[in-house]
């Protein structure tokens, strides 16, 4: 097992959720990390709060994955230790809205695009640069289970993790005469901010998603990228596909003391 200690582990959206439980888990295991979100504030307790707690190193800044320039600057920016990038996790996304194509709020669509499509692009095309000069790294491209079959009314969010998981197997074919691996991890339904995000701060639409089930947790999905980033040299997990134990698919789901017709 490739061992995790004072590796530079770049985590987007890091603030909450899936990311933010990366950050615990590489921190637990000696990395240095690099943190990024919009939320300063959060970004800025996580990091106290893991710098107390496993005495690791950690640079943690406010970015806006889909602002191009603003991605540019930051790495550029990065001091020359710092730009070692052996990890990159593209974690920051989201959804907005859940409704039939036609009756959407097309504001939604570019949210949801320009974040988990132009944002994971604008970030790797600044970052896989440093790891093609030294022919070694990691991507970890967050991706869905929304990204392997679509569901009634997941359209543009569904797409876009689609081109996720093209894109994840784009990248493995131009760097595969370099020692970097490329993989994606797709959850499928995970306790975060992702449902309140989704309904626009609605609680009680967001708690009815998890209805009946048990979701996974951020930190099995933290857990499932360990296992990702610490295989052997030569082996590429090239994808995992992880689901609460009874959810199927993104469309069959058992739901506990839940009646259906
Ligand atoms: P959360 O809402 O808890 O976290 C999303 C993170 O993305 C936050 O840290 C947020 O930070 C960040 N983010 C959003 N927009 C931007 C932006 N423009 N620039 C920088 N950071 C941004 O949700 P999850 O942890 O669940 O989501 C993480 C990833 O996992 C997403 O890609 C999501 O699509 C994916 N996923 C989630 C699943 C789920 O069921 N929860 C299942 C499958 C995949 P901030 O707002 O501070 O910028
Ligand atoms: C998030 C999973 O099914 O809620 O990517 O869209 S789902």
């Amino acid at each position: 097992m490739a061992s995790l200690k004072n590796k530079i582990v770049l985590i987007t959206g890091a603030s909450s959720g899936i990311g933010m439980a990366c950050a615990e888990a590489f921190a637990r295991k000696g990395s240095k990390l690099i943190l990024c979100a919009r939320r300063l504030e959060r970004l800025t307790e996580l990091r106290t709060r893991l710098v107390k707690k496993f005495k690791v190193e950690i640079l943690a800044f406010q970015l806006d994955v889909r602002n191009r320039a603003a991605v540019k600057k930051a790495v550029e920016n990065l001091p020359n230790k710092w730009k070692q990038v052996d990890i990159l996790i593209n974690n920051a996304g989201l959804a907005r809205g859940l409704s039939k194509l036609h009756e959407a709020d097309t504001k939604h669509w570019e949210e949801m695009i320009d974040t988990n499509l132009k944002g994971l692009l604008n970030v790797t095309r600044y970052v896989l640069p440093l790891m093609v000069a030294k022919s070694s790294g990691h991507i970890v491209n967050i991706g869905s289970t929304a990204g392997h079959e679509v569901y009634p009314m997941g359209n543009v969010y569904c797409a876009t993790k689609f081109a996720v998981k093209s894109l994840t197997q784009s990248i493995r074919l131009d760097v595969l005469d370099k020692d970097i691996k490329v993989t994606s991890v797709d959850p499928g339904m995970v306790l975060t901010e992702f449902s309140k995000v989704r309904f626009s701060g609605d609680e009680s639409r967001a708690k009815k998603v998890y209805d009946g089930i048990k979701p996974l947790s951020p930190n099995n999905v933290a857990d499932a990228i360990l296992f990702c980033t610490t295989r052997p040299k030569n082996v590429n997990i090239n994808e995992i596909i992880l689901t609460p134990i009874h959810q199927a698919s993104s469309t069959q789901i058992y739901r506990q003391n839940i009646k259906t017709k």
